[in-house]
């Protein structure tokens, strides 16, 4: 009876695989322990004891969570449009989304990175990737908007990125697609010929946190996948996973996984910094838009850069080595020692972990099985510590706790497995619902884990939630993991579809947050400094109105001598200084969107009647026991109407400010 059981736990287990909905999982009912719901309950009035950023994926965009509540806090916009804010739509954000191929309004985001000094986060800044349309954006952690985005040339599917150095020197980008460079016109069977992969390292300003491509390593058509930095002994090197080393083009669900083994990437970013220093690079003509938010006039620029400095590895001997990895790698993390590279081959049985140490020694030793386009390969054995064996199926992601454990997320069999480092044996395992992609520790992929909760990102989550049509949510779990045993605590649904993500203590910025933006220094050229400075100016047939919102009314709010034809900017400036009183701004008809403008801050819109007719506007946010009351109205007229210009409150002033 104990056998037939086992059997047939065996053959649930292999049908579970094959169809998540052939076979009855355990529940949440089952396996989350009763005073879960207590850990997870952060009582109304208290904080979370953890920010989790979280990709979007699909969104484009950034969301933040609390932990352990799972509470959602805040969306950043930063590689979408975002009608709740204006963002991507205001005149002074537009910029943050141009690209050379004009603006992009949308992308697909994967992965963050914290910023970090010494190997540890240092909550100044936070990195996305962009995949779709290469580009990697920086946000500030003190008021948790998009700072800057520069768009990476010669790459495509911007997927190795943005992990960082030990002090943030480098943000890399590598390519998901290999691509020819200088967007050559190529047969795509010329792939072997023309094709490349591209390792770009962004250099990071100490202070200002200013992103620039210092140098791009051109290596031979594959796909470049995952990446971490080394870390203290290794603090020197940057590992990308790659598969396609079959270098296929077509029908890559068979063509690319021909061969058994493809690599993990060992950069020396170190050497390479010196290479492209002592000018063994290439100067090459490339362009790529570099966007960037200026606090100071409000407003983001756009500046459209030329070239990129190419480092070939045939010029830089000692550079880059390949290791043989399992199976179409994807993950490639390093623990908190630096020691230990984790390579996880998605279609592997196994998890194989080099050792840092003994790659350097093969190094030495010329233990090398051949080359990969002149770039050595070292032997996969004398890189090797160990292999996990028989982890579960289909390993991605790999995490650690900092006492000396990894957590791999396996997507084909759904679970969460924890495993030494030490020793390589697997410890314990946890189901997860389903099909798990990326885990996140709190710090753990730095020096210094929190090692207190993971978080499972699973991307299939049939019969979790109440079904919601054919789309159902994405959705995060949350386990403890103080104890022998991982333990599931919450589950809460998520925005887009997650991919990786980056927790840290709150206390790291909370205190440190912007409450308003101080008027005093708004050098937006259109700003309103107080009531008596509004006024709506002609000039041809633009129409600037310079607004002012404080509670709980708009200065002016009543506007006549617009036409038909006319392009109309609003300009409205916030006057309060108080924490957590925005004002929304929103006219009627506008196929625009909604702004929401900080305290302290001024923000435009562009609105061009196309309709005679009084048009309302009015403040979106409930500011107050009178924000129904925040309103006003502008009066458009058909184009040649003998109505002069008029604005004003209260009376409406006879006299225009026309130029
Ligand atoms: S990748 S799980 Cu960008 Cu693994 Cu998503
Ligand atoms: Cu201002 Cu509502």
């Amino acid at each position: 009876m104990h056998i037939m059981k086992r059997a047939l736990i065996t053959l649930c287990a292999v049908a579970a695989v094959a169809s998540l909905q052939s076979c009855k999982m355990k529940t949440a009912d089952s396996v989350v322990s009763g005073d879960a719901a207590s850990r997870v309950y952060v009582a109304p009035g208290k904080y979370d004891e953890f920010y989790n950023f979280v990709s979007g994926g699909f969104s484009g965009n950034v969301t933040v969570y609390g932990l352990p509540s799972g509470r959602l806090i805040k969306t950043i916009p930063v590689f979408s449009v975002f009608p709740e804010n204006g963002y991507g739509y205001s005149e002074e954000t537009k910029a943050m989304l141009n690209t050379t191929n004009g603006k992009v309004d949308w992308d697909d985001q994967h992965h963050l990175e914290l910023s970090q000094t010494n190997g540890k986060q240092d909550g100044r800044w936070l990195f996305a990737n962009a995949n779709n349309t290469p580009r990697v954006a920086r946000i500030d952690l003190t008021n948790f908007r998009t700072q800057e985005i520069l768009q990476i040339p010669n790459s495509a599917g911007n997927h190795s990125s943005p992990f960082t150095t030990e002090n943030t020197e480098y943000v890399v980008a590598g390519t998901r697609f290999s691509v020819p460079l200088g967007d050559a016109d190529v047969p795509i069977s010329s792939f072997k010929k023309n094709f490349k992969s591209t390792a770009s390292f962004i250099s990071v300003d100490k202070n200002s946190g200013h992103m620039k491509i210092a140098f791009q390593i051109v290596l031979p058509g594959m796909n470049l996948d995952l990446s971490h930095a080394g870390k203290g002994p290794s603090h020197d090197w940057f590992f990308f996973s790659c598969y396609n080393t079959e270098q296929a083009y077509t029908m890559l669900e068979v063509n690319a996984s021909q061969k058994d083994k493809d690599f993990i990437v060992a950069v020396n970013w170190k050497k390479a910094e010196e290479y492209a220093k002592s000018g063994k690079g290439h100067i090459v003509p490339a362009s790529y838009a570099h966007n960037t938010f200026d606090e100071n006039t409000q407003k983001a620029s756009t500046v459209m850069e030329k070239d990129v400095l190419t480092l070939d590895p045939k010029d830089c001997p000692d550079m880059i080595y390949m290791i043989p990895c399992p199976k179409s790698p994807h993950g490639a993390d390093v623990d908190p020692t630096g020691e230990y590279i984790v390579g996880s081959g998605k279609l592997a049985a196994l998890i194989p972990v080099f050792s840092f140490d003994k790659i350097q020694t093969a190094i030495k030793n010329k233990s090398f099985e051949g080359d990969f386009y002149g770039i050595p390969v070292i032997k996969y054995e004398a890189a090797l510590h160990g292999e996990v064996k028989k982890p579960g199926l289909g390993p991605l992601h790999t995490e650690f706790d900092g006492k000396g454990n990894a957590y791999t997320s396996m997507f084909l069999s759904s679970e969460v497995v924890k495993w030494r480092l030490s020793d390589l044996q697997v410890l314990d395992r946890a189901p997860t619902y389903y099909s798990v992609g990326h885990i996140m520790i709190p710090g753990g992929d730095t020096r210094e884990p929190s090692g207190k909760y993971l978080v499972a990102y699973d991307k299939i989550t049939k019969d979790r939630y109440l079904p919601t049509g054919p789309e159902l949510c994405q959705s995060a779990q949350l386990y403890d993991i103080t104890g022998d045993k991982m333990q599931l605590l919450l589950d809460f649904p998520t925005t887009g579809e997650p991919h990786y993500g980056q927790g840290l203590p709150a206390s790291m910025i909370k205190d440190k947050q912007v409450k308003y933006f101080d008027i005093n220094k708004n050098h937006n050229e259109f700003v309103s400094m107080g009531e008596k400075k509004t006024k709506v100016v002609r000039t041809g047939n633009r129409v600037d109105v310079y607004m002012t919102a404080i509670r709980s009314h708009l200065t002016p709010d009543n506007i006549e001598g617009v036409f038909v034809g006319d392009e109309v900017y609003f300009h409205v400036t916030n006057l309060e200084q108080d924490w957590d009183i925005p004002h929304g701004f929103a006219i009627k008809n506008s196929p625009s969107v909604d702004l929401l403008i900080m305290p302290g801050e001024t923000q435009s819109i562009k609105f061009s009647p196309v309709k005679q007719g009084i048009y309302p506007f009015y403040c979106t946010d409930f500011c107050s026991a009178l924000h129904q009351e925040m309103s006003g109205y502008l009066r458009v007229s058909p184009k040649g109407a003998n109505v002069p210009l008029k604005f004003g409150s209260g009376v409406i002033a006879p006299e225009t400010a026309a130029k």
